[in-house]
């Protein structure tokens, strides 16, 4: 795994959508509230046609205020089409040490929930509740569309993934990255 991982290239800056290679899902940078149905729905219609023929392995890059830095592995990543509601499948998981599995533990065979979409498990709707957008359960423990803010309220809103502290303290950034197995 260390000797695959070396030869990859995870680190690029175009993020452009291609077919071709690694890429940068990069949902996080260019998310609008006001734009986000339409901008969700195009970003997930791409991402399953990028993951359904061949098996991508997915690579969420993570950094604290304090640029402390983390990555979450999993084996395997599939987004369904829209009939399926972008329902996301995850293979096993590996990550950077004291770095658990936040996105897996709930939110792996969840459908894909927004403000106006509500797929979730709970009663209302966790996209609505926290402002933000994702494949939640009842609710997530991973909230990759959630807001930045330095000065954190710890309310589940922001950018952040539980399972490292756990907290739920924002996070500066967040990169996921996919490559064919
Ligand atoms: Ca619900």
């Amino acid at each position: 795994m260390k000797s695959m991982l070396e030869k990859s290239d995870w680190d690029h800056k175009d993020t452009a959508l291609s077919i071709h290679g690694p890429m940068t899902l990069d949902i996080q940078s260019s998310f609008k509230l006001k734009e986000g149905q339409v901008f969700l729905k195009s970003r997930n219609d791409a991402i399953h046609e990028l993951t359904k023929d061949k098996k991508q392995i997915l690579r969420t890059d993570l950094m604290k205020f304090s640029r402390e830095k983390g990555h979450a592995m999993y084996l395997s990543f599939f987004v369904d089409n829209e009939s399926y509601k972008y329902k996301l499948k995850l293979g096993s998981f590996n990550g950077t040490k004291g770095l658990g599995d936040s996105l897996g533990r709930v939110s792996n065979n969840m459908y894909f929930s927004t403000m106006d979409n509500d797929n979730d498990k709970q009663k209302g709707n966790c996209a609505e509740d926290y402002k933000t957008a994702g494949w939640f359960n009842n609710c997530f423990y991973a909230n990759l569309n959630g807001w930045i803010r330095k000065d954190s309220r710890k309310d589940a809103s922001e950018l952040c993934w539980y399972d490292w502290g756990p907290t739920w303290s924002s996070l500066k950034s967040a990169k996921m990255m996919i490559r064919p197995m």
